[in-house]
């Protein structure tokens, strides 16, 4: 009966990834998944999540089942991160989830069962997975128009007028809170507060995909987005992924926040959220959550963490300095100073398919088939062999 089955294409992302592992090519390069590597070209385990997974080891008492929303600390320490002290703990129920994909997924049952009838608006381009997951969830979506025609900034006169005038109210609108994936430009403050007024207006549900917190200009600064638009609206949903910002990519660390008007009303969106989850993991995975909760509940271990949050980020900064300056001596007259002010690991890079496939073919640099270059991947000790390359295919 298998013999019905076709083979499924591969994942544009985690499939390179597959083929790289495969590639003999000693000089071979990974530029595609959304993964951050040292000058060593490691991803490494950081020194706050070993510090907190020797004290777990020591001390952890229970292998038991977590609730089915998780543990409360790290709920918790989701919704301080998120918001600050911006809305008042009852009206927000959080729950831990398995990764930001596992939160996305249950913010898509919870919408699709709960608010019929609403459909999800997706920037274009976004994350391929978003569509993926609404689309598994039965959850009706569509895209709004975010890149501007030159691939290099946002078209916020799009933006505003597709939610204007193709969202209905009580439809959701989904935003990446910081480094948008896959182009690396995020709305300034200013054209923040544009989009939260049309939100507001609209009385769209804003559903806010966090998975790069601490990757754009901060904690605290990549957090404006979210908190300009909790601050016209009384309802909201997040989706965090802490994947990134602790590293803790295989361990599936996230968490499903909902922002309800009134406490009662949280409590009830809470029950339903639960409810998605029973059917579809019963309870989240312990470790990678005790993990986040046990280093932000101690001081010393959080200033850690901080801290290793920064080198990550100031060496992405550095690296699309450094990458922009080594193209400007190859002489293949490609200005990609439009690369500077984008924010995170991504990046288009304007490549064409067709350059993106030789420089796969020739050299053994993998980018993703649009163009994302992710610049976390560069390293100081490739670059010149990177930029020779970018150049090369350039040059045609
Ligand atoms: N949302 C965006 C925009 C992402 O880039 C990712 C990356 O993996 C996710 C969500 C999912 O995160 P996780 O790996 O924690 O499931
Ligand atoms: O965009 C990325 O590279 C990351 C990792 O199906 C990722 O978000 C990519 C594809 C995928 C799951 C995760």
């Amino acid at each position: 009966r298998f013999s019905v089955v076709p083979t499924a294409p591969p994942d544009a992302i985690l499939g390179l990834t597959d083929a790289f592992n495969a590639d003999t090519n000693p000089n071979k390069m990974n530029l595609s998944v959304g993964v951050y590597k040292d000058a060593t070209g490691q991803t490494p385990v950081l020194q706050s999540v070993k510090a907190a997974e020797q004290k777990l080891l020591s001390n952890e008492k229970t292998k038991g089942y977590l609730s089915i929303g998780g543990l409360q600390d790290y709920c918790d320490h989701v919704r301080t991160l998120a918001f600050g002290d911006q809305v008042p703990a009852e009206r927000v129920a959080v729950l831990q989830t398995p990764g930001g994909t596992g939160a996305l997924r249950v913010a898509a049952d919870f919408l699709k069962t709960q608010l019929p009838g609403a459909k999800v608006w997706i920037p274009t381009p976004t994350w391929d997975n978003h569509r993926a997951i609404f689309d598994a969830a039965l959850l009706p979506n569509d895209g709004y128009r975010y890149l501007a025609a030159d691939r290099t900034s946002l078209d916020l006169d799009a933006m505003v007028a597709d939610l204007r005038e193709k969202a209905s109210p009580g439809d959701t609108v989904l935003l990446h809170g910081c480094c948008h994936n896959p182009t690396g430009i995020d709305p300034t403050a200013e054209q923040w507060k544009v989009i939260a007024d049309v939100i507001a207006e609209r009385r769209l549900l804003p559903l806010i995909d966090f998975a790069y917190q601490g990757f754009g200009d901060g904690l605290e600064a990549d957090a404006v987005g979210l908190r300009t638009v909790m601050d016209r609206v009384d309802e909201a949903m997040v989706c965090t992924s802490f994947s990134k910002n602790f590293g803790l990519y295989s361990e599936r660390v996230g968490a499903v926040s909902l922002v309800a008007a009134q406490a009662s009303e949280a409590a009830a969106a809470n029950s339903q959220l639960k409810r998605m989850v029973r059917t579809n993991y019963s309870n989240p995975p312990r470790h990678g959550g005790a993990i986040v909760a046990t280093i932000l509940s101690d001081p010393e271990l959080t200033a850690i963490w901080k801290s290793e949050l920064d080198t990550m980020r100031n060496r992405i900064t550095q690296l699309r300095q450094q990458f922009v300056e080594t193209m400007k001596t190859t002489g293949a007259g490609h200005d990609f100073s439009f690369l500077l002010p984008q924010k995170g690991m991504f990046s288009y890079s304007g490549l064409t398919p067709m350059q993106v496939d030789e420089l796969k073919q020739k050299y053994g640099i993998y980018i993703v088939g649009s163009g994302r270059i992710n610049v976390a991947g560069m390293s100081e000790s490739n670059m010149q062999s990177l930029c020779d390359a970018v150049a090369s295919v350039l040059e045609g």
